[in-house]
């Protein structure tokens, strides 16, 4: 919950926790009275797979997962309770009190076992960066190659940059005694569905692949991965691990379901299905998808990012033929996603805008369609972002 929320809540009386039970959806025999009647009928019934309130001003609720809407970002980071949820199978609550992290496999001397505690003790940093589901923007693949991927249909909200907070898994390696012949290293999740995906050792002892207890100078959010989360900057979501409890190295490739059935590029055109490892460079538009602005000179915002570096152009288009320079702000951490604006005085009635990012490595986002893949991955080609002037 953010500093408005909290004191929104508490100014209506209600405590962090009633809050929480009443966004999940839980139902509070007579605890609330009068504030249960203010909850629509028929949604007392829903449990929510998740913990966090999930307002539709916020999210546009797929299930299990909830993309978020960026035009509510007023900064560079993503509030915790703006945040998009991407989970396999329902938040689990975990309790640190029993809660163990082993690390384990061919390629460690001693296995090593650590409390929460024992976590929060060691020497730990910050790494601003982004997690981007694989699948995010997969819903233009039905729209503009009129081939629908199978998998959750998200436009560009199933992306978040926060500040987290953690311990380097480098560190946790060494206290195991990693040995020089390891080669992959694989998270292991406490969910129902034990979701779990290796990495490269090369990737494992980078020092910004981190294991986070904190977002945002918060506690980790149960729906976020409570108590320890992975944190692998660039990479596909599904290597960012919620809920680790186990760490395994092995001295060959880990073969798993997520590297092997799920998470890889597969279609026609990908006869090796190779697996997926970084994300890939895009923008987005901060506006509501088909909603109104008001008329007059307005601000339009958005975001670009690359798991190669800094943005440093992105250009627009309004009519889909002349393009021109947005304003980028300057880049916080190469890791990090940029902002970029620009002013703008529309007539009443539709519009697109389409923004096109560029990075330091010298890659810009395409205008080509791209080759389809069966689950929708990594979908960056510039897209038309609908909206309304206001008469
Ligand atoms: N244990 C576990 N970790 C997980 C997942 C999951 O379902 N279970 N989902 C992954 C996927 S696919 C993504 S995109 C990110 C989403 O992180 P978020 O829900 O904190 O935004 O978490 C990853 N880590
Ligand atoms: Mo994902």
């Amino acid at each position: 919950m953010n500093r408005d929320e909290t004191t929104r809540a508490e100014s209506s009386g209600l405590t962090r926790r009633r809050a929480l039970q009443i966004g999940a959806g839980v139902v509070l025999a007579g605890a609330v009275g009068s504030l249960a009647k203010a909850i629509p009928a028929g949604a007392q019934e829903t449990v929510s797979p998740l913990v966090k309130p999930t307002p539709p001003e916020l999210f546009i609720n797929l299930g299990l997962n909830h993309e978020s809407r960026p035009e509510n970002y007023k900064g560079l980071f993503v509030p915790n309770s703006m945040f998009f949820v991407r989970n396999h199978s329902a938040t689990p609550r975990i309790d640190v009190k029993t809660y163990r992290l082993r690390v384990e496999g061919s390629s460690v001397q001693r296995p090593v076992e650590l409390t929460y505690d024992d976590i929060l003790r060691l020497p730990f940093k910050n790494v601003f960066t982004w997690i981007e589901c694989a699948g995010n923007g997969r819903s233009f693949f039905g729209t503009y190659l009129g081939k629908p991927a199978t998998g959750t249909q998200w436009r560009l909200g199933a992306i978040g940059a926060a500040e987290w907070t953690g311990v380097p898994l480098s560190l946790v390696l060494d206290m195991a005694g990693v040995k020089s012949d390891a080669v992959d290293v694989l998270t292991e999740g406490l969910d129902e569905l034990k979701v779990r995906r290796p990495m490269p050792i090369t990737k494992a002892l980078d020092p910004n692949t981190i294991l986070a207890y904190a977002m945002n100078g918060e506690v980790l959010p149960q729906d976020h991965g409570f108590p320890i989360r992975a944190i692998t900057p660039g990479w596909v979501g599904i290597n960012n691990t919620k809920w680790l409890g186990r760490i395994q190295v092995e001295n060959q490739k880990i073969l798993v379901p997520m590297n092997t059935t799920s998470y890889i590029m597969e279609g026609p055109d990908y006869a090796d299905k190779p697996a997926l490892t970084l994300q890939a460079m895009k923008s987005s538009v901060a506006l509501p998808w088909d909603g109104a602005i008001p008329a007059g000179k307005q601000l339009i915002r958005g975001f670009a990012w690359s798991p190669y570096g800094k943005i440093v152009r992105v250009e627009y288009s309004i009519d889909g033929e002349n393009w021109r320079t947005a304003t980028v702000e300057e880049s916080r951490d190469p890791l990090l996603w940029q902002r970029w604006y620009f002013s703008w005085e529309g007539k009443p009635g539709r519009h697109y805008v389409a923004a096109r990012a560029s990075d330091e490595k010298g890659n810009v986002q395409p205008v080509e369609l791209p080759k389809f893949n069966q689950q929708g991955y990594l979908f960056n080609t510039v897209i038309s972002h609908p909206f309304y002037v206001e008469g």
